[in-house]
């Protein structure tokens, strides 16, 4: 059996293209959109769009890019070092919330340190370089995923701003280790919210339990998007094990019960304990197995699409999907699933509507698509 967290590196991809047929998931439905692709990039991981339609997107071997709105021109603006074995890389990156004044740009790799390995949040400041172009300077890091283990995998990395600007949550993985979702004091395996300044947010619901003040929400696995819907709620998805994969709904201080319950199983053939009433975890509002391998998360705000306007989509990995969830205030129900021909590892809004995606592929087989209507 493949362990499908292999899959979620761009440089296994390219090789077990061919043996993962396996996992081709049924499209339900012609796509009604029209795809255009602007630009490819080597393993793309992340991306966000300015204010003037010029967008950032992260490379995993550390690069981050300032791409134009077209597609054709781009710069680098920043080369971080980070450890980019297995699923390792630079990551997420996101605006803050008041960019126009402060030009901050918040982004997330793994790095090796003491211990082993983990996931870091940092932020720079997006500027003129002095010679017609921009860079990200004042780079300072905020926080680090504790403690830093052994291995390349499921270090998750997403950021989301809370409505009100003033707080932050972070993914932390699991790190393919896990019981650590369930132990207190680490933050491997939880959302955690923290200042813009990357402290412990005040207020936390699990601090006065004992926990690290970091914490928000535990027992998760290999959390690879978090978003805000319209209403204020906090959404989340995840990479199960197999069978397993999650859409959930975030509230403070729950459990979801990694690695004690699932609705999938282990890859080893072992069963986990389905999520059932009363056994004290939150269980998933969507689930899917087969899986498709959640790999970003966007909500939909946009004009161009009405239809799906509070709807989350989710690019699919081994699936090789464009998934659809419906919400419908808390509740969330499975949509439409097109099938993409590629791994898709990001989905983005654009600024009049589109949708953006971002395909996993390394050597510029990781094309950027714009998703109109038709
Ligand atoms: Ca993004
Ligand atoms: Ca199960």
């Amino acid at each position: 059996m493949i362990r499908r967290s292999l899959f979620a590196t761009g440089l296994m991809a390219t090789t077990l293209l061919a043996s993962t047929a396996c996992s081709a998931q049924t499209a339900t439905g012609a796509k009604p959109f029209k795809e255009t692709v602007i630009a490819d990039f080597d393993s793309p991981w992340a991306m966000t769009v300015l204010p003037d339609k010029r967008m950032l997107v992260t490379e995993k071997k550390g690069q981050m890019l300032l791409v134009s709105a077209d597609g054709k021109q781009r710069q680098t603006v920043a080369t971080i070092t980070v450890d980019s074995a297995g699923q390792g890389g630079l990551m997420d990156v996101v605006l803050a919330p008041d960019f126009a004044a402060s030009q901050r740009v918040y982004f997330s790799y793994s790095a090796a340190g003491e211990g082993g390995k983990g996931v870091v949040l940092a932020r720079g400041r997006l500027r003129p370089n002095g010679g017609g172009g921009e860079r990200l300077g004042e780079i300072e890091t905020l926080f680090s995923a504790r403690p830093f283990v052994e291995g390349n995998g499921h270090y998750s990395g997403r950021i989301a701003f809370s409505p009100d600007g003033k707080y932050l949550f972070f993914t932390n993985g699991e790190r393919q280790k896990f019981t650590p979702a369930q132990d207190p004091k680490v933050t491997l395996g939880k959302v955690v919210r923290l200042t813009i300044d990357g402290k412990p947010a005040p207020g936390n619901p699990l601090a006065a339990k004992g926990f690290v003040p970091e914490i928000w929400s535990y027992g998760h696995r290999n959390l690879l998007g978090i978003a805000f819907d319209a209403q204020g709620n906090l959404w989340e998805q995840e990479m199960g094990p197999k069978g397993g994969d999650e859409v959930n709904l975030i509230k403070p201080g729950l459990n979801y019960g990694w690695p004690n319950a699932s609705n999938g199983s282990n890859y080893d053939g072992t069963d986990i304990p389905d999520h059932k009433p009363g056994d004290g975890y939150e269980p998933p509002k969507v689930f899917w197995n087969p899986v498709i391998s959640p790999g970003g998360l966007m909500i939909y705000s946009g004009a161009m699409f009405p239809q799906w306007k509070g709807d989350a989509f989710i690019g699919g990995l081994s699936s090789k999907s464009l998934v659809r969830v419906d919400l419908n205030g808390t509740n969330a129900a499975k949509g439409d699933q097109w099938d993409m021909g590629a791994r898709i590892r990001e989905v983005e809004q654009g600024p009049d509507g589109a949708i953006w995606l971002l395909e996993d592929g390394g050597e510029s087989q990781g094309r950027l698509i714009k998703l109109t209507v038709k």
